[in-house]
């Protein structure tokens, strides 16, 4: 059934269940002086390539190809639109690698028709801190799918990460992989709901007007937590502490220092929004809520062609409930003028999802690790990592 994913140190289907397997990694590293100098074999027409993801004209031909090519929704109605500014924040963390941006072009017309990245982590897996490659942005170009290009991919990203002495992988997929450490649900929240029926993205709920959904929806003008505002740089240490001890608690979560959260959690204009709450008596950072930004390009329709949407991304709440504080963060996606606030049931979102209005949506999320073997499925509350 899985040609490729049998060959692969990942958790297989005939191992679940398998108390005997010991957690951890499943092969050990090889030396690296054994790990194959030379790319893979690609049909004779392609070469590889290494992205640039600095040029501007790669991070242009990268930005068309995922435009034109990424994952759509089931019923092809929506399909990632991820932006250049995005794909750039996306792929050049500290330490990044550009050998691990890789490209296919075909050798004639030097077209870019296949890609697929890797950005390196410390993930922790229980105890156990451990520095992984985040695989993402996987890609090949829709007039040449099914012909087994995808595993030569993951096979070449795989030789460059053993070639900077990693032999760990994160990676999500909305389809179903030997074998998944966890399956998450997605939710949606409504910020625009007139805009997200015409468009096809909800339907008008059973018994309900336009108006009464409308209503429904309606969020207050400005926030309501008392020393709520953006995150600056200067935050950076006391959101690090903050973060840290809250992620402690999650069975798979980032190791995150001070550079990755100003990296990743610094407000990016259109990227990411980080929002904090300073106490007004001690100005302690207490609290902290962030989201990225993904727009979907909707396909075939004659009124709109993007859906703004906002990713609930990491969150703490130690002063209020979670609830406000994310009630807190659609109040600011709404004045910011996203269509929709899309979250995983990760962490503790179960807490507020069905109050704050989310519904759950037609996708799923399925999180793996490779070559690293986890003994039992994890709840999507024991997950503390978000991926892009
Ligand atoms: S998930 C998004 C993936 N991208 C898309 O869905 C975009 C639209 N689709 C496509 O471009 C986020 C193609 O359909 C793709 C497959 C390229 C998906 N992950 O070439 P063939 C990520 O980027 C397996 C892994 O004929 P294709 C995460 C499939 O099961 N494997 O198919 C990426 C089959 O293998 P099997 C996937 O449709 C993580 C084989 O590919 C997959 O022309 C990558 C068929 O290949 C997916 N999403 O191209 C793994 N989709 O064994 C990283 C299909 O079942 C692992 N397949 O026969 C770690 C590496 C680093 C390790 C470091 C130590
Ligand atoms: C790797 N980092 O299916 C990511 N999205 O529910 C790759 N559905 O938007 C993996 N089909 O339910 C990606 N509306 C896997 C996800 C791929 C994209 C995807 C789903 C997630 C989605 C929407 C639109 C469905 C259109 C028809 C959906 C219902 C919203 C409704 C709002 C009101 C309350 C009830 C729910």
């Amino acid at each position: 059934k899985h040609k490729f994913w049998e060959t692969q140190p990942v958790g297989q289907f005939k191992d679940v269940g398998d108390s005997n397997l010991p957690e951890g990694p499943i092969e050990p590293p090889t030396p690296l002086s054994e790990v194959k100098q030379e790319p893979y074999n690609l049909p004779n027409l392609y070469e590889w390539v290494t992205c640039d993801m600095d040029s501007e004209e790669t991070c242009n031909e990268v930005y068309s190809l995922l435009t034109n090519n990424y994952v759509e929704d089931d019923d092809s109605m929506f399909r990632f639109n991820y932006s250049k500014e995005f794909l750039r924040w996306a792929l050049r963390p500290p330490g990044y690698f550009r050998s691990w941006h890789i490209g296919v072009r075909v050798k004639s017309s030097k077209k870019l028709v296949a890609f697929i990245t890797g950005v390196p982590a410390r993930i922790r897996v229980r105890d156990d801190i451990v520095t992984m490659a985040e695989v993402n942005f996987l890609c090949v170009h829709k007039k040449l799918r099914s012909k087994r290009l995808a595993p030569v991919m993951i096979k070449e990203v795989t030789r460059r990460v053993h070639l900077e002495n990693m032999w760990q992988a994160a990676y999500t997929a909305g389809v179903v992989l030997p074998t998944p450490i966890s399956t998450c649900q997605y939710w949606h929240r409504s910020l625009n709901p007139k805009k997200l029926i015409d468009v096809g993205f909800s339907r008008l709920g059973a018994r309900m007007t336009m108006s009464r959904t409308i209503k429904l929806y309606k969020l207050p003008e400005s926030t309501v937590t008392p020393g709520f505002r953006k995150m600056e740089l200067h935050d950076v240490p006391a959101v690090t502490r903050l973060l840290r001890t809250y992620l402690s608690q999650f069975a798979v979560a980032p190791d995150f220092d001070e550079n990755d959260v100003e990296h990743w959690l610094l407000p990016k204009e259109d990227v990411v929004d980080s929002y904090l709450v300073e106490s007004p008596e001690t100005h302690e950072i207490t609290d902290f809520s962030s989201f990225y930004t993904l727009p979907s390009s909707i396909l075939g329709n004659q009124n709109y062609s993007i859906l703004k949407a906002a990713y609930s991304y990491y969150n703490v709440a130690t002063s209020t409930s979670l609830l406000q504080l994310m009630n807190d963060a659609l109040i600011m996606a709404k004045q910011k003028d996203y269509d929709v606030f899309n979250a995983l049931d990760v962490m503790q979102n179960e807490s507020f999802l069905k109050e704050l209005k989310f519904g759950p949506g037609d996708g799923q999320l399925h999180y793996y690790l490779y070559n690293y073997r986890i003994k039992q499925a994890l709840k999507p509350s024991e997950l503390g990592l978000v991926l892009l």
